[in-house]
Parts: structure tokens; C-alpha cells; sequence
């Protein structure tokens, strides 16, 4: 993987000389690199995956308030220009900042847009929860986020990517992915098909939960935690923040905290011991603004989560690996097994 030009850095004002570039693993979606400059300051610089978050301005305008309110502190801070994220038509030949912004693209090139923001020192970032500790220090940050920005009226977010968590959508989706069968691997993996379909039919949550302000994507990866306390320190990934409910954020913690092992781990187990410091870590950030009806589907929302990615991945899978990044040939496949054995794992528990 080539790294960015450095003249990205100069797009958003920062105009001291790259040391290094170093990528930044870990993201399904976005092309991430730490870039550190001449006197040792180090940034995140990501390509936006643009095929996926499709209107830029949407994502734009949601950081913008963001920014405003939590004001530095939980997400990490933004470098802005007078555009805010840069559009880059030629990598080797930067425009201006407002002169970039707009220009049409040539019919071959979609422009690259990216994005900087302040590296977060003496941070360290996680794949799974490491321990029970961690899933909790994780829960109690998007428990905060959630507490923090429930002032702000949900309409002042714009959608960034629409039906991102209904379920009956995405079983659409791999329906119409298994009719297709693109690849000609639907025979291959007619049992994690008939598998997902069986526990999607079985999740799902009671009434219309509030609708607040969540992050939607809130995965223990997308916290990053002290190196030396442990303690959560900034909430990453914020192109998913808009209206939704907290049990998306809460289902996201539990299916990504409930075991040490990777996402793709087709034997991972649930930690009872692990949900058990989501829950308290979450009611704990919140302080208090979990309604009884919210508290009460805590123990569907993992089962949720984790189903609701086990059909993506593989609807992915069928597709021909177009929207995760992988690493290895059959890994969204993997990757959709593991889910959905921690679905069927988490269904179990009384939390
Ligand atoms: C993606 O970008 P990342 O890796 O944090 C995905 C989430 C999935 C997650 C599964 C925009 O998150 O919805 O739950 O992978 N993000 C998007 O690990 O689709
Ligand atoms: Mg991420």
C-alpha cells in the first residue's frame, strides 16, 4: 500500500516536512495512516471510503457539531479547513484547499477526500476487549458520548448512510445477494445462510426504543484506551454518528466485547464476565439517561448486533469482498460464522 502524498498534510495547513508513514490497521472501511512530522508530532490522515459514505457534506456536517459540542474532549480533534475534508483530484498535484473543494471530477478519477485529525498520544488502540476491564473503560466512553450529546435535537444530524441498522434491510440484502450469487458461492454456504436467516428470524427489539444521537458503530476497535491506565480515552470512526438507538451502541459493545477472540474467530466464545462490564460501563457513562424500556433490552440488543454483521459479511462474502477489507481469501465468511455463533451464544444469557 502506497502511503498518502505528504503534500496532504500541506492541504490542511501543516506544512513541517514527513518523517514517516506508518498505516494504521484494523478499519474495514476507511484507508487509515499516522503520519508524523518534523519535531515529532504525529496525525491520523485517512482516505474516506467514498463508495460507502457516499455524501461527504452529510459526514462533514455531523463532525462539524461534534466538534462543537464535545469540544476536544472524547473524539479526537479535527484539523479543519475552510472545507473542511479535502477533495483531491491528483495526488501528485495538490490544490488549494477552497480552489480542490468542487472541482469536477474527470470522467476515469473520483476525487480522494481526506481527512486529518490530531493523533492521540500515549493512546493505544484494541481489536477486541482484552479483558473485562477493557469492555467496560469502552462501554462507559460511548455510555458519555451518549450522555454528552443528548442536549442536541437529533434532527441537527444529518443521515450518513441510510437503514444502516435495520435488519429486515440487510436480510434483503443477502437474499437478493444469495439470487444473484455473483461468485457462484451460494452452494458452498447454504448452512451460515439457512444459520443467519434462523437467528435473524428469532432477534429483534420490542416497541420504538427513543431515538437519540449514537455513534452506530460502536465496537471496542473504535475506542482507543491510555497505554498506561487503561482508560478510555478518545471514540474513533464518527461517520456513523447520527439518530439511532442506544441499543445499536450497546449491541455493538456487547458483540465486539463479549471475547477476546478476533471478529473472525469461527470458535469464540461469550464471556458472560465480559457483558456483565459492558452493561455497568455503559449505565455507568451514561449516568442516567438510560430509560427503563432501554435498560430492559440490553440482553437483545447483542444478539441483534452481532446477526445484523454476520448477514453483512456474508452478503459481502457472496459479492466478492467489495465493501470489508480483507486479508485473506474466505475471511467475511469467517468472519460472518464467528458473529453468528456469538449470536446464538449471547441469546443465552439473562443480562
Ligand atoms: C465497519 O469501519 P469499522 O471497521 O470500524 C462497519 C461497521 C461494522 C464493522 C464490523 C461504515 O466498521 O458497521 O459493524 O465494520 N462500518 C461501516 O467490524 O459499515
Ligand atoms: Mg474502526
Amino acid at each position: 500500500m502506497t502511503p498518502p502524498p505528504d503534500g496532504v498534510l500541506k492541504a490542511f495547513d501543516i506544512v513541517e516536512e514527513v518523517v514517516g508513514w506508518a498505516r494504521l490497521a484494523g478499519g474495514h472501511i476507511h484507508d487509515t495512516w499516522v503520519a508524523t512530522i518534523s519535531g515529532g508530532t504525529r496525525f491520523v490522515v485517512q482516505a474516506i471510503n467514498t463508495s460507502v459514505f457516499r455524501d461527504i457534506d452529510a459526514c462533514e456536517h455531523n463532525l462539524s457539531l461534534l466538534d462543537h459540542w464535545l469540544g476536544g474532549s472524547l473524539i479526537p480533534r479535527f484539523r479543519r479547513t475552510p472545507v473542511g475534508a479535502v477533495h483531491w483530484l491528483t495526488p501528485s498535484a495538490p490544490a488549494a484547499n477552497t480552489a480542490s473543494r468542487g472541482s469536477a471530477p474527470s470522467p476515469t478519477a473520483a476525487p480522494t477526500v481526506w481527512r486529518v485529525t490530531e493523533f492521540a498520544e500515549g493512546t493505544v488502540g484494541a481489536t477486541s476487549a482484552s479483558s473485562a476491564a477493557q469492555g467496560h473503560e469502552a462501554a462507559r466512553a460511548f455510555g458519555a458520548f451518549v450522555h454528552r450529546l443528548a442536549p442536541i435535537p437529533v434532527t441537527k444530524f444529518a443521515v450518513t448512510i441510510a437503514r444502516f441498522h435495520d435488519l429486515s434491510w440487510r436480510m434483503t440484502e443477502l437474499a437478493e445477494a444469495v439470487q444473484d450469487d455473483d461468485l457462484g458461492r451460494a452452494l458452498s454456504c447454504r448452512r451460515e445462510i439457512d444459520r443467519v436467516r434462523a437467528t435473524a428470524d428469532a432477534v429483534g427489539l420490542p416497541g420504538d426504543p427513543p431515538v437519540r444521537i449514537v455513534h452506530n458503530d460502536a465496537k471496542v476497535a473504535n475506542v482507543r484506551f491510555a497505554a498506561g491506565t487503561g482508560a478510555a480515552v478518545v471514540i474513533v470512526d464518527l461517520d456513523t454518528t447520527m439518530a439511532g438507538s442506544l441499543l445499536y451502541d450497546v449491541g455493538e459493545l456487547i458483540r465486539s466485547g463479549c471475547t477476546d477472540a478476533r471478529e473472525d474467530d469461527v470458535e469464540a466464545e461469550v464471556d458472560r464476565s465480559r457483558v456483565e462490564a459492558i452493561v455497568d460501563g455503559y449505565l455507568e457513562g451514561a449516568s442516567g439517561a438510560v430509560t427503563e424500556l432501554e435498560r430492559a433490552c440490553f440482553g437483545l440488543a447483542g444478539p441483534l448486533m452481532a446477526i445484523e454483521n454476520a448477514a453483512r459479511f456474508l452478503t459481502d462474502h457472496l459479492r466478492g469482498d467489495k465493501y470489508f477489507t480483507t486479508t485473506y481469501d474466505g475471511q467475511n465468511l469467517a468472519r460472518s460464522r464467528a458473529q453468528t455463533r456469538l449470536a446464538d451464544g449471547l441469546r443465552q444469557l439473562q443480562i
